[in-house]
């Protein structure tokens, strides 16, 4: 076999069933191997960035390895924003990209790019393969990388080291490493229940590190009688019909949510990096469990850092605080219940636009009615922009779907080729991509490989004519919406000229009958909603400034048309 067969051979054991990108240049050696192989297919994007996004979006849902390719140069630096929104959301990605031969590495050859360099911040491993020898290790480490970190790798393949003949001794080069569990030390678990029998007032921040432990999780918030809130991630994993759970915690959060927060005495957050430090509370005590030692204390000051897997710490904990016989006092059960009362009646209020048949349709109506008309198992791909806020609030997320977007890095198009990822992944799971019409032209084109690779997405268009977010930051800072106008095209003749369904809704039942073809479509299918653009977003806490802004904005409109 040649060098980059051992490639592919070690991926295929790493449990990698496919591989996005594009081909060509220094990769040719590399694409030659994919196509001999059998377990192992390549989709062919039309744009390197699509194929990192597909691959980042598919390690979040999955927690597999995913891998996207691209030749050296320009190939390579596209991968690079889909990169980073897997290292920002520490999803396990592996990228390879090609590089010029050996002897020119170095003389500004064409298409030579200083590729450990280029992704020496994306990566946490970045290596030149220079040997044929080598290969096994550095492939192997780059895996081992990723998975153990869940993170980014890269390695670069240079174009003479590819189709070098190398000996492997044994058939079974690879397995998949797995992560020892972190255990909590006794001490510390001691120091959380003296801390959880002296407080009054004990809340949960949730995020999606507590993926492997929901279960554990609520059977803590039971025995504790908190409130749950959750980050937006986490809406994939926590029921929002549950009754602990009170919603979300940031801008895009719930008020109930951010209160509970601002008013506990204790707070317990669990697999969370959640990062905007003003909504933690300024004077609570503090208890974080995480796996990863230097994640405790990172976004705020910790009374105790635990240590270890949610779903074997949460156990520990809770049979420590029965054996002291502990149960939940007055005070923590009325805490809870104000918080429950006020997160109900914020939903009731919430409902009543989600109720609006106007047209255009409402977004809280949307994306209400899509939570409504979607399948139990579906995955919802939420792209930057308005959407986001909608989708927070409005789309519930049921116990058996699934639910995912750019969270730290929050970029634009993240929707249609992380939809391709997602139903890659799943082909027996309705997957539907929800995304501004702005996002929507940025990464249009793979709307083609999601046709070309049968993959029968929905791609929900949220159609409000403006980079509407940006609308909106602009007002709330007092400036009139300016480089927000978008030159739309037909988005449904596209999408029929490109070989997908397309469907243009123009009343709020064209909303339902599009949505039921979508479902049962066999091929990609868009649906264009005209969405009511004046609708605000109102954060849980209204700046003063913000506000003053808007009325700003509408005053310096008022003038400049006059
Ligand atoms: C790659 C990238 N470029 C720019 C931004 C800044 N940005 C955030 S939201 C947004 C507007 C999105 O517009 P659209 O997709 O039409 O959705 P809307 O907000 O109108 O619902 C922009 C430009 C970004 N997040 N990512």
């Amino acid at each position: 076999m040649v060098a980059s067969d051992l490639v592919v051979k070690i991926l295929v054991q790493m449990g990698v069933r496919r591989v996005y990108g594009i081909p060509g240049d220094a990769i040719n050696d590399l694409m030659e191997s994919i196509r001999k192989a059998d377990d192992i297919s390549f989709i062919q994007v039309k744009h390197e960035e699509a194929g990192a996004l597909a691959a980042s979006i598919e390690a979040k849902l999955s927690g597999q390895l995913a891998v996207c390719v691209g030749t050296s140069g320009p190939g390579a630096i596209h991968l690079l924003n889909g990169l980073y929104d897997a290292k920002l959301d520490h999803a396990p990605v592996l990228a390879i990209t090609g590089q010029v031969e050996t002897p020119f590495i170095g003389t500004n050859y064409h298409q030579e790019v200083d590729l450990e360099r280029l992704f020496s911040d994306v990566a946490e491993y970045s290596q030149t393969i220079t040997s044929e020898q080598q290969l096994p290790e550095i492939v192997l480490e780059a895996c081992r990388a990723a998975i153990l970190n869940n993170a980014v790798a890269h390695i670069s393949l240079p174009s003479d080291i590819a189709g070098r003949k190398v000996k492997v001794s044994s058939d079974n080069i690879a397995s998949i490493p797995k992560r020892g569990e972190a255990v909590p030390s006794e001490r510390d678990i001691n120091t959380a229940c003296e801390l959880l029998t002296g407080a009054n007032k004990v809340a949960l921040l949730v995020g999606i590190g507590a993926a492997n432990g929901v279960a554990q999780l609520m059977d803590f918030a039971s025995m504790l009688q908190a409130p749950v809130v959750r980050t937006l991630r986490a809406k994939d994993i926590i029921d929002e019909g549950n009754p602990f759970h009170v919603g979300g915690i940031g801008l895009l959060g719930t008020k109930p949510g951010v209160d509970a927060i601002d008013e506990c005495d204790l707070l317990i957050c669990v697999g969370t990096d959640f990062p905007y430090t003003e909504f933690y509370p300024d004077d609570a005590k503090v208890i974080q469990i995480d796996n990863v030692a230097t994640q405790i204390g990172k976004r705020v000051a910790v009374d105790v850092g635990l240590i270890g897997e949610v779903e074997s710490t949460l156990p520990v904990l809770m049979e420590e605080l029965s054996s002291r016989g502990f149960s939940a006092g007055s005070e923590q059960i009325a805490f809870l219940s104000k918080i429950q009362s006020a997160y109900k009646g914020w939903g009731e209020k919430q409902h009543k636009k989600e109720e609006d048949d106007s047209f255009p349709i409402k977004p809280q109506a949307l994306f209400h009615k899509i939570s409504e008309l979607s399948k139990p198992d579906s995955i919802f791909i939420i792209d930057t922009g308005t959407s986001n806020a909608w989708s927070a609030r409005h789309l519930k997320v049921g116990p058996n779907q699934r639910f995912t977007l750019s969270s730290a890095l929050g970029t634009m198009g993240v929707a249609v080729p992380g939809a391709i990822g997602a139903q890659l992944a799943y082909p027996d799971r309705p997957v539907v991509a929800i995304v501004g019409d702005g996002a929507f032209s940025m990464m249009m084109a793979d709307l083609m490989t999601a046709v070309r690779s049968k993959l029968p997405i929905t791609v929900i268009i949220v159609n409000n004519g403006e980079l509407g977010f940006i609308a909106l930051e602009q007002q709330a800072k007092g400036l009139p919406p300016f480089g927000i106008d978008v030159h739309n095209p037909d988005f449904v003749a596209y999408a029929r000229s490109v070989g997908a369904e397309g469907f243009k809704v123009e009343s709020a039942e064209d909303l339902a009958t599009s949505l039921e073809q979508a479902t049962n479509s066999v091929r990609p299918y868009v649906i264009d909603v005209q969405v009511d653009n004046s609708e605000l977003i109102i954060p849980p806490k209204i700046e003063v400034d913000a506000a003053l802004g808007f009325v700003k904005a509408k005053v310096r409109q008022w003038f400049d048309q006059q």
